[in-house]
């Protein structure tokens, strides 16, 4: 019987102490903190990949190492399944339990008793395929992530600085190459490939698109699309701003998705021409937020929400097209944040289901459709197209509108939102539909609304239910959030807890743009006095 390789394990795990004041936790988007906080976490992760790898029969298991859109100092790390999928809930807990062994002993203890806990039989290979962005903290978390494979002896891939997509596109290629559900090339060429030629297909024949400007948060995002460019060819020009990678302090400092999205505005270091579209990656390039100007010059969004319902009405004309909509049912899957109006537009056409904030609900949920159609209105989503559906579309009898699903699915990474991808797929449907940024705005109008962080003394205090959209504690808030609900017309506001960050946070929106700002700092004024702390952080009245 294989055994763990204690000593090892204890003395590489000695060079890598957990600090002694830090709780971690394996949240919504994995580990995320300081990223000079993470070294214990990241040994200790490298050992939990083997791990999981062993349990499942020596499948490859992705490890990416980002803090997304956080600032530069932070950092994190999370863990990737077999089909490129987040890591099965079940083992969050296990994660959080390893990386807060408070030392060696008590940490190999903690591993012994997983192994057991979860029968992994330790004769199996581990196999680990990782990668990060472009932090500084990235290469030393990275140094010791291989400790830890290399302590409990895994076979392990480095994929280098990459996007979080492209290391979940290549977990499942990895994974399912050789067989019939072969889903590429399992290199970042085999990516740039497959999705450059769906793209160059989809747009064959129309007039080339206006050069998109692509805001890349001084990430990641920069690298790959740069190297997109020279897979495009002169079908599509894209222009990249915000592709520093070496001024410190650059990263998705006012600039990215995350900045548009909550600001509502454009980055500072962005101008539109009227009629100009532009789009803005995250920090690893799985959030994408569009915008353009209008004829007077204004700023319009056009965030996951409007993604969806662009993506998801193209889709159902091509199925229909293909005499495919008695077999193929599309569905959507939206968050509490959703606006309004989208759930609104999009459930008179559709089934729409609502689940609580974090991909792997979404994603768990579009599972459930033959094609489910997820986005995030902070702009992280894709599409997922059932085995049974790719397989009646793949034998279906050819027409163009078939050719055009074919392609569609092949430029969408259905393992996890990505940002690159997702803005192919969107300027495909565009020039598909010959729509301009307006006309693709048209489709609904955005109830305003405003999102307000609130310091609490103890987030957990704070429960939901109903897809976090109603308080069940502390007790009585949910009824006081009603009573100033009921003032607004066409007013809804909801308070969860956050899973990234130390605070809740408050959604309002509202038919007016004061309406829905004056909501959302009123319940977060009522959050705060139920549960506050220090003064200064109050929520201000208004912006
Ligand atoms: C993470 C989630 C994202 C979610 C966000 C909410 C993943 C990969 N990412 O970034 O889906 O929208 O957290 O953050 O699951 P919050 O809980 O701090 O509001
Ligand atoms: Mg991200």
């Amino acid at each position: 019987m294989t055994m763990l390789p204690v000593k090892d394990l204890q003395e590489r795990s000695d060079r890598h102490p957990k600090p002694s004041d830090i709780k971690f936790q394996y949240g919504t988007a994995g580990f995320r903190t300081l990223g000079k906080t993470l070294d214990s976490v990241l040994f200790r992760v490298g050992v939990l990949a083997a791990l999981r790898s062993k349990k499942l029969d020596g499948k490859t298991i992705g490890v990416m190492v980002t803090a997304s859109h956080n600032p530069e100092p932070d950092n994190g790390v999370k863990l990737v399944d077999p089909r490129g999928e987040m890591l099965e809930s079940s083992w969050e807990a296990h994660a959080t339990a390893l990386a807060n062994a408070p030392n060696s002993v008590a940490f190999v203890a903690a591993v012994d008793e997983l192994v057991k806990a979860t029968k992994i039989d330790l004769s199996i290979p581990a196999r680990v395929v990782y990668a990060r962005d472009t932090r500084p903290t990235g290469p030393q978390l990275i140094a010791a992530l291989k400790d830890g494979l290399e302590a409990i002896k895994a076979e392990y891939r480095d994929a280098g600085v990459t996007t979080t997509p492209v290391l979940h596109y290549l977990v499942r290629t990895i994974n399912t190459k050789g067989t019939k559900d072969s889903y590429g090339k399992d290199t970042e060429e085999g990516y740039l490939t497959k999705l450059s030629d769906a793209f160059k297909k989809l747009l064959a024949g129309k007039p080339t698109p206006p050069p998109l400007l692509i805001d890349c948060a001084n990430g990641v995002g920069a690298l790959m699309a740069e190297r997109f460019k020279g897979y495009l060819g002169d079908i599509f020009n894209i222009n990249l701003v915000n592709a520093d990678l070496h001024t410190p302090g650059a990263l998705n400092n006012s600039c990215g998705a995350d900045f548009v999205k909550v600001n509502q505005k454009l980055p500072p270091s962005i101008t539109l021409q009227p009629g100009q579209r532009a789009c803005s990656l995250d920090g690893d390039a799985d959030r994408l937020m569009y915008y353009y100007a209008d004829e007077r010059g204004q700023f319009h969004m056009l965030d996951g929400d409007k993604i969806t319902t662009l993506v998801a009405s193209y889709i159902v004309e091509l199925v229909k097209a293909s005499g495919l909509d008695e077999q193929i049912k599309v569905g959507v899957i939206q968050t509490a944040y959703a606006n309004g109006s989208s759930t609104k537009y999009l459930s008179e056409r559709l089934p729409v289901k609502c689940v609580p904030t974090g991909v792997k609900h979404l994603h768990h949920a579009a599972e459930q459709y033959d094609v489910g159609v997820y986005f995030e209105a902070n702009g992280h989503g894709t599409v997922l197209f059932s085995p049974a559906a790719q397989e009646l579309i793949s034998s279906h009898k050819p027409s163009t509108a078939l050719t055009n699903l074919k392609n569609i699915i092949d430029v969408i990474n259905q393992t996890v939102g990505d940002a690159l991808s997702d803005a192919f797929l969107v300027e495909a449907i565009l020039a598909q539909k010959s729509f301009s940024g307006v006309e693709w705005d048209s489709l609904y109008c955005d109830l305003p609304n405003r999102l307000v962080k609130v310091v609490v003394s103890d987030r957990n205090a704070f429960k939901t239910e109903d897809a976090e959209r109603r308080l069940v504690s502390p007790p009585s808030l949910q009824a006081k959030v009603d009573e100033l609900v009921r003032k607004y017309e066409g007013g809804r506001s909801f308070v969860r807890p956050s899973g990234t960050e130390d605070v809740v946070r408050v959604y309002a929106e509202a038919a007016t743009r004061a309406e829905a700002d004056e909501l959302a700092f009123s319940v977060a004024g009522l959050v705060y006095d139920e549960a506050g702390g220090d003064p200064s952080q109050r929520p201000k009245e208004f912006l």
